[in-house]
């Protein structure tokens, strides 16, 4: 279970307890613990290192103090659970969650506890927001004023889940088409929050990049090219599975450079992606309406807030209304199928 609050933190407590602790440490931790020392040394997933961390063992359990980072944190909730750890939900339950924050409904502490992922005005705007719009609706539903195609559409809103879920977009293409360009462009909005993607090589680093209100992790990714270097090669696989994990691909189209040389396969190999036609200010190499895609000029801006749109459209956060209520949490889910048999179907 985890003991301290969620979110991003300096540090986080992971308590583990019962039989498989040692056994689990064995296998991930580097040092043998002694009951009641502190210990420092590094816990592993496999060949990954997760963190150096201090394990305290008592009796009957083990406290891992982590670094604090989200990713540190999950990484090894999910380590303990497929090793299995039962891992209890903490602080995301309501029920357990209102010890800590002093709210007046259960719908006040979802939000207390959501606050920190808030990252930017938007995501703060709807959560906030969410109090509101939920006591409304439910008050609305006791006056039977609640139908099945409004419970359907709260249902299968993810914009407030996607405004506080960080989800990763990778900018892709061969060498020198003007990735980098275009993720300044994005970054320029609101550089001043940054933070550094853990787990992943230099090359390989991410930042956080507030586009039009949706905070994503936005990685820049170093040019795609055929090689025979051994070296290379390696990298570009390990970019490739970076790239399948991603939540959305951003295809970089050079308008200036045939297709051929290296851009076309991007198409077929990631065909779900957002494509973007750069350096449209040239002389162009490939006719537009055989690849249609956001035309932009990295070096001018031109364009680059038709693919803030389009990235905020993908994730359904574009021209959203803040007020509405949206399900979020298991116990909103629920509430709203035990609705869904007694309301008017429309
Ligand atoms: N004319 C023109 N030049 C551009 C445009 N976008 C980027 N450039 C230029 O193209 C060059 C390469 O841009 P980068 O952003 O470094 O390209 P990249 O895809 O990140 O390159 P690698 O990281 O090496 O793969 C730079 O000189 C940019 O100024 C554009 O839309 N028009
Ligand atoms: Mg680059």
């Amino acid at each position: 279970m985890r003991l301290t609050a969620p979110g991003t933190a300096a540090i986080a407590v992971v308590r583990l307890i019962g039989p498989l602790i040692q056994p689990f440490l064995k296998m991930h931790f580097s040092r043998e613990l002694v009951e009641g020392r502190c210990i420092h040394g590094i816990l592993r997933a496999d060949d990954q290192v997760l963190d150096d961390p201090v394990v305290v063992a008592f009796s009957g359990g083990a406290d891992l103090n982590l670094h604090g980072s989200l990713w540190i944190v999950e990484s090894v909730l999910r380590l303990a659970q497929k090793a299995g750890f039962e891992v209890e939900p903490a602080l995301s339950s309501p029920s357990l969650a209102s010890q800590f924050a002093e709210s007046e409904s259960i719908i006040e502490t979802e939000v207390l506890i959501a606050l920190p992922r808030a990252r930017t005005q938007l995501a703060l705007r709807v959560l906030l927001a969410q109090t509101e719009a939920w006591e409304s609706l439910e008050s609305r539903h006791s006056a039977g004023l609640v139908n099945s195609s409004e419970i359907e559409r709260i249902l299968s809103d993810r914009s407030l889940a996607n405004l506080l879920a960080l989800p990763t977009v990778a900018l892709i293409g061969a060498p020198n088409v003007g990735k980098s360009t275009i993720a300044n462009q994005l970054f320029a909005q609101q550089r001043s929050i940054t933070a550094d993607l853990p787990g992943t090589t230099r090359d390989w680093v991410g930042e956080i990049a507030d586009v039009g209100g949706l905070a994503v992790m936005l990685l820049d990714t170093p040019g795609i090219r055929q090689t025979s270097d051994p070296l290379e090669q390696a990298a570009i696989a390990r970019g490739g599975k970076e790239i399948t994990r991603a939540d959305l691909v951003v295809i970089v189209l050079d308008a200036s450079r045939p297709l051929e040389e290296g851009q076309r396969q991007l198409l077929d190999t990631y065909p779900r992606s957002l494509i973007v036609i750069n350096k449209s200010d040239r002389a162009p190499a490939w006719d537009r309406t055989v690849v249609r895609g956001i035309v932009t000029v990295g070096t001018t801006g031109a364009g680059i807030d038709d693919l803030r749109k389009s990235i905020m459209a993908h994730f359904s956060c574009l021209g959203i209304d803040p007020s509405l209520p949206r399900a979020r949490t298991d116990r909103q889910r629920e509430m709203l199928h035990s609705w869904e048999s007694s309301v008017s179907q429309v």
